[in-house]
């Protein structure tokens, strides 16, 4: 079993007492905490090389632009994609999604065409899709999602072969179930029919080795303040013949070849999609996290989250009355749980963790059909990340057995 709470030292914000207890942050589902690694790298970035990129020939853009640039490469190696021109930085899985339901919806979908999607979607990858039929005259289906928390498949090879649909969406592990869907299956059942893919996945990188290549997808998204990076940052791959044949999106400085009065010409993926100065030390620090997580190995950090996510699940059994959603042990699923309480509120339960220093994440986690699906206003969350113990994870337990007394 990897042990990896040593790591705990790399943290500085977790070292601090909430309400009188030692704080215990289970909400890194919703943002991970950022080591000193990263934010090291902000720091020395701001003081040392701080620059625009790519327009200067001085020293210090030369300087900005090569680390720029080194942060796409080694996005595209951590990822799999097979060319740094296939990764384009966004300010997180919620633009990459509307880039693609904006740009590529609008030039390739007609009226009557279908978007496949499921129904354990986060909204960021719902409204989206909503808002490009709307635009495009075409119909959202989705996957129902089972009792068991798993998609059914079933339905979604169904639907895929009931013709006019053009792309499918899907994502990689759900938010409020923890279930990891089989996207390369799903994706390779797309692909025989032609149809164009989308995983988001939020909550996948940086928890699972990732390869989009192996995945087979068209377009990958996730966002960088989920795994050690700071807010603000994110990726969109998009597989290269798919961007050759999309138009740009916003208009502006670094996306263009020339521009006359007339008109303009614009640059190939991915400057086409990157209009404006980026957010360099995003970059920069996305790139800090990368080397942060790959030093202690990907394959590790999923091992450390398997064992802490199981045995937690395990020990949630012995609560009463307390009904965990998503995929029951052993079943492998993200390292985080979604459960409801009878007697209390979601919103309730989590304020009373908090008086016991505890950082659940509690409501409807942006998935309200989902919530809707099984009948809850909402859940609690406990999210897990590398730096999470398994004496947390008890305490987490014994302090559910206390709000069960309090509560009833
Ligand atoms: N997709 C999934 C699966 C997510 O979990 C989230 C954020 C997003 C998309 C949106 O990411 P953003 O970085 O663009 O906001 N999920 C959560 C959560 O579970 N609690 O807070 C944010």
């Amino acid at each position: 079993m990897p042990d990896l709470s040593h790591r705990r030292a790399d943290f500085p914000i977790l070292h601090q007492q909430v309400g009188g207890h030692p704080l215990i942050y289970l909400d890194s589902a919703a943002s991970s905490q950022k080591p000193r690694q990263v934010i090291d790298a902000l720091v020395r970035y701001y003081e040392r090389d701080n620059a625009n990129v790519h327009r200067g020939l001085h020293e210090l853009s030369n300087r900005a632009t090569e680390q720029f640039e080194a942060v796409r490469a080694k996005v595209a190696r951590f990822i799999g994609a097979a060319s740094a021109d296939e990764v384009i930085f966004t300010r997180g899985t919620t633009e990459g999604v509307n880039l693609v339901a904006q740009v590529w919806a609008s030039h390739f979908l007609r009226p009557g065409d279908v978007i496949v999607s499921t129904g354990m979607e986060h909204h960021s990858n719902l409204v989206p899709w909503q808002l490009a039929a709307e635009r495009c005259g075409a119909v959202v289906k989705y996957v129902p999602v089972l009792e068991d928390g798993t998609l059914d498949l079933a339905a979604l090879r169904a639907l895929l072969e009931e013709g006019s649909v053009k792309l499918l969406t899907c994502v990689h592990v759900s938010n409020s179930l923890g279930t990891i869907n089989p996207v390369a299956q799903i994706c390779a059942w797309a692909r025989a029919l032609g149809i164009t893919t989308l995983v988001d996945g939020a909550q996948a990188v940086g928890h699972m080795p990732v390869d989009v290549q192996a995945i087979g997808c068209d377009f990958y998204v996730f966002s960088g303040h989920k795994i050690c990076a700071p807010t603000g940052i994110g990726v969109l791959y998009g597989r290269a013949e798919v961007l050759a044949n999309m138009p740009p999106w916003h208009g502006g400085g670094e996306m263009i070849d020339s521009v006359t009065l007339e008109g303009s010409t614009y640059k190939q993926a991915p400057a086409r999609f990157e209009a404006g100065t980026p957010d360099i030390a995003g970059v920069i620090g996305l790139g800090a996290a990368i080397d942060y997580l790959e030093g202690i190995g990907i394959e590790v950090i999923h091992a450390h989250g398997q064992e802490l996510i199981q045995a937690t699940l395990q020990k949630l059994q012995t609560v009463p009355g307390l009904r965990v959603l998503g995929p029951p042990p052993p079943v492998q699923r993200g390292s985080l749980a979604a459960f409801s309480l009878a007697c209390a509120h979601p919103h309730d339960l989590v304020e009373y963790a908090n008086t016991k220093g505890l950082a659940l994440r509690g409501g409807h986690h942006c998935t309200q059909p989902l919530m809707r699906r099984f009948g809850v206003v909402g859940t609690s969350r406990a999210s897990f990340y590398l730096y999470n113990t398994h004496a947390e994870a008890d305490r987490l337990v014994e302090v559910l057995h206390q709000a069960v007394k309090f509560f009833s």
